[in-house]
């Protein structure tokens, strides 16, 4: 799969990709990132890519020139892949649209900054807005990265363990269990007697009730969303 992102600042993006699992993947050749400095398409001598908006209000806004021309030069002739703007004004993000946009080939990732970009070069160009969620960060880097993150680890043969990518939280619309390893007594606690059981069917079924506690206390959204789909498993 493979990740263009527009962005004034990518050697953010290098620099955190390259790193640990997705850094390996992208070693092996299974992911390509490819962060495209904007400011590399502007015409003014000064390098400018921002203005003062127009009507008044704080903040600089960028400008859809580059933006619009950074987006022409990275994409193949004659092929149409999906651009998606960082922005808090955006859908949510999800495992499940994770699990959509790992789907495509190819996929285009903008960043704004300052009080975000021109409206023309966002309707000339993205396809998903997309927000990581209720609060505001200074640029879309951060979040492209946890979207670029995300996805990567759908991709087949980016996590050694290709289970790992559906057992986990969310799959089932729970928490997950807690783990344990070595030592079996850490600091006077010890580890779950059930677990050294070696007996599978008990192991699950404990792993499976504190999956609900946990799911029950931290996020009794998704509890009574999964309640709703089990209701064999309500107790009250
Ligand atoms: Cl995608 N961008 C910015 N700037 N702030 C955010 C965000 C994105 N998602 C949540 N906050």
């Amino acid at each position: 799969m493979k990740f263009h992102v527009l962005t004034l600042f990518p050697q953010m993006i290098m620099d955190a990709l390259n790193t640990s699992i997705t850094g390996r993947a992208i070693d092996k050749g299974i992911l390509s990132v490819n962060a495209v400095d904007i400011r590399d398409y502007t015409h003014d001598k000064h390098l400018k890519v921002d203005d003062y908006p127009y009507g008044g209000g704080a903040g600089m806004v960028m400008q859809p020139g580059p933006v619009v021309e950074c987006y022409e030069n990275i994409v193949t002739k004659g092929t149409k892949p999906r651009v998606v703007y960082m922005t808090p004004q955006g859908e949510t993000f999800s495992q499940a649209k994770a699990k959509e946009l790992a789907q495509e080939e190819e996929l285009v990732i903008l960043c704004g900054h300052y009080e975000g970009i021109d409206e023309r070069a966002l309707e000339e160009i993205v396809t998903d807005y997309i927000s990581i969620g209720d609060y505001v960060l200074t640029g879309g880097e951060l979040a492209a990265m946890v979207v670029i993150d995300s996805i990567s680890r759908l991709v087949p043969g980016v996590l050694n363990n290709d289970v790992s990518a559906e057992t986990e939280s969310f799959s089932d619309g729970l928490l997950e269990y807690p783990q344990y390893t070595r030592p079996v007594e850490f600091r006077g606690k010890k580890v779950p007697e059930v677990l050294l059981s070696g007996h599978h069917a008990k192991i699950d079924e404990w792993r499976h009730e504190k999956s609900l506690e946990r799911t029950k206390r931290f996020r009794p959204d998704l509890y009574e969303a999964y309640l709703k789909d089990h209701p064999e498993e309500r107790k009250n």
